[in-house]
């Protein structure tokens, strides 16, 4: 009752902005950030309760929306083992945000009920925000609803959304046998410093690499990460400006360069350096660099995860355990035909593909002992079962080559957050693949050849009534489209093309690749036409 009555009286603080339905997507709830309030008010409230019904374990809020325009912001909430929400708990973050101020108590009364929570459990919440200016008043909405329901909280401020997730395990596993590390912003470039150091020991890194920031919180967190490493690795941080408010994402990030198919126009990189760009909440990585006709050459989530295969393959061979750990990689219908192509031909190992989402992939990249999941757009890690983690620790090693690849294996499950996709992580992860290699990005892009694509946004009247199956490949509804896109993408050598409703914004996304450029731009458009 009396949680009930402060519950009711902060949520007279805000106002509900009229006319709005929101959802907890893909990515949590996103939108323009000054019709965040109540939302972020429901997600405090809901974050108690997730916590209150694991027994008081800690859950984490992270505020960010990532690589959308500076004005917009989000929340979305980690589950203890720092993973993305369970799927359950999306309907219920979707009711108590649409819940009319005056009755939200209630809400949360009957959701109480319905979820079962025992509300003597504790309840615990860290919380951490990107540098968007609306952040700070969107965290005081937060601290009001934890305030409101007797909470514990923690405020970790600025982090990017990977490091709050890595907080989140941490808190969630100190003192028991799957410590994943220090909770704490130092604990976090500890842990990664001194394992990419063991990966790294016997090789060295050639040249440079200049990271491109989005002008977001990646840029101050790699500063400050750049302490902790030997001099061994020479970055250059460019676009970390997060004084002017309105730079963030603006004509650089992983999105920018992903999407428009070029280097940020500020960049002054030089042909064959290697380049990097992070996305506005640090948790994509897409790699480029200018070939010697002054080409620019992409190197995204796809090459990243045929990359960290390969490498994890070599190393399970060499370490003589390669019988043992099932190794397989995760993709979406976004990934590049001649990549799945490459992992399945050249790397033989086993490809699920799955919807778009990182929980999705996330998901199914648990059913391999190693998991390489990527998206196209940058985001992805790799996930070690609890077998392989085992495998990796204890067997003797009947070389020193062997035991050489065992240290390394060993240090790569440190150095690879496996909580989420974490750019800096990826990044260093590339940067000792590279090195072991003895590769230049050319040799990197060498190993396949793209098929030329083309990504298409289409308004339509109502998107909802585009369904699709087979991971998203094909579409079920309107009824006769899936038929039109097989017939046009048959005329085309190597033509493959879905279209599929967008998860974050009100448009079809139409990819289509095809064995040269006008044949992809080709059946793009015309795919396009027909779903208009
Ligand atoms: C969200 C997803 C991202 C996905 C994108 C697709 C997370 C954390 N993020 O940003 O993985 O690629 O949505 O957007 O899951 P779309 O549905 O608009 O194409
Ligand atoms: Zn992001």
């Amino acid at each position: 009752p009396a949680v009930r009555q402060a519950i009711s009286t902060a949520a007279l603080q805000y106002a509900k902005p009229e006319g709005q339905v929101f959802e907890y997507g893909t990515a949590g709830f996103r939108m323009k950030a000054d019709l965040l309030n109540t939302v972020v008010f429901a997600v405090g409230l809901l974050a108690g309760l997730r916590s209150k019904k694991l027994s008081g374990q800690w859950i984490g809020v992270m505020v960010t929306a990532s690589h959308n325009p500076a004005e917009d912001n989000g929340v979305k909430l980690v589950d203890p083992m720092g993973e993305m929400l369970e799927a359950e708990w999306e309907a219920y973050a979707t009711k108590l945000a649409n819940a009319p101020l005056e009755t939200i108590a209630d809400v949360y009364d009957e959701l109480v009920k319905e979820i079962d929570v025992k509300m003597s459990n504790p309840a615990r919440v860290v919380f951490a925000r990107d540098t968007r200016a609306s952040g700070s008043r969107l965290v005081g909405v937060l601290n009001a609803a934890l305030t409101a329901t007797e909470v514990e909280f923690l405020d970790m401020k600025f982090m990017t959304t990977p490091q709050l997730h890595y907080v989140v395990r941490c808190k969630n596993t100190l003192g028991t046998q799957y410590e994943y590390g220090e909770p704490t912003e130092k604990g976090y470039y500890e842990k990664l410093a001194s394992s990419y150091k063991k990966v790294m020991r016997g090789v060295k890194v050639q040249g440079s690499l200049t990271v491109d920031c989005a002008n977001g919180v990646g840029g101050p967190k790699l500063r400050e990460f750049i302490k902790y490493l030997d001099p061994g690795l020479d970055i250059k941080v460019v676009n970390d400006d997060v004084i002017n408010p309105d730079s963030l994402n603006s004509e650089c990030g992983a999105d920018y360069v992903k999407t428009k198919q070029r280097a940020p126009p500020s960049s002054k990189a030089a042909v064959l350096d290697r380049c990097a760009s992070l996305d506005g909440d640090a948790d994509r990585l897409v790699y480029y660099f200018m070939d010697e006709s002054n080409i620019f050459r992409l190197l995204d989530g796809d090459r990243i995860a045929t990359l960290a295969a390969s490498f994890i393959g070599d190393l399970a061979r060499s370490a003589g355990i390669s019988q043992k750990l099932k190794i397989g990689v995760v993709q979406t219908a976004y990934a590049n035909g001649a990549s799945t192509d490459y992992v399945e031909k050249v790397l033989k190992l086993p490809i699920i593909c799955t919807n778009t989402g990182v929980k999705h992939l996330h998901h199914a990249a648990l059913r391999f002992d190693v998991g390489v999941y990527f998206e196209a757009n940058g985001h992805g890690t790799v996930t070690f079962s609890e077998n392989a983690l085992k495998v990796i620790k204890n067997t003797e090693p009947q070389s020193p080559a062997q035991q050489r690849s065992l240290e390394c294996l060993q240090a790569l499950t440190d150095l690879i957050n496996q909580a989420v996709g974490d750019a800096i992580s990826d990044m260093l992860l590339v940067e000792a693949i590279l090195a072991h290699k003895g590769w230049s990005p050319k040799e990197w892009l060498g190993t396949y050849t793209d098929l030329p694509s083309r990504l298409v946004r289409v308004e339509v009247g109502d998107r909802s009534i585009f369904k699709a199956y087979d991971a998203e490949r094909k579409l079920e509804s309107p009824p006769g489209l899936q038929t039109k896109i097989e017939s046009l993408q048959s005329r085309y050598n190597k033509g493959r093309s879905f279209a599929r409703a967008s998860g974050t914004e009100d448009a079809v996304r139409v990819y289509a690749e095809a064995a040269s450029r006008s044949e992809a731009d080709d059946l793009a458009t015309r795919v396009a036409n027909a779903v208009r």
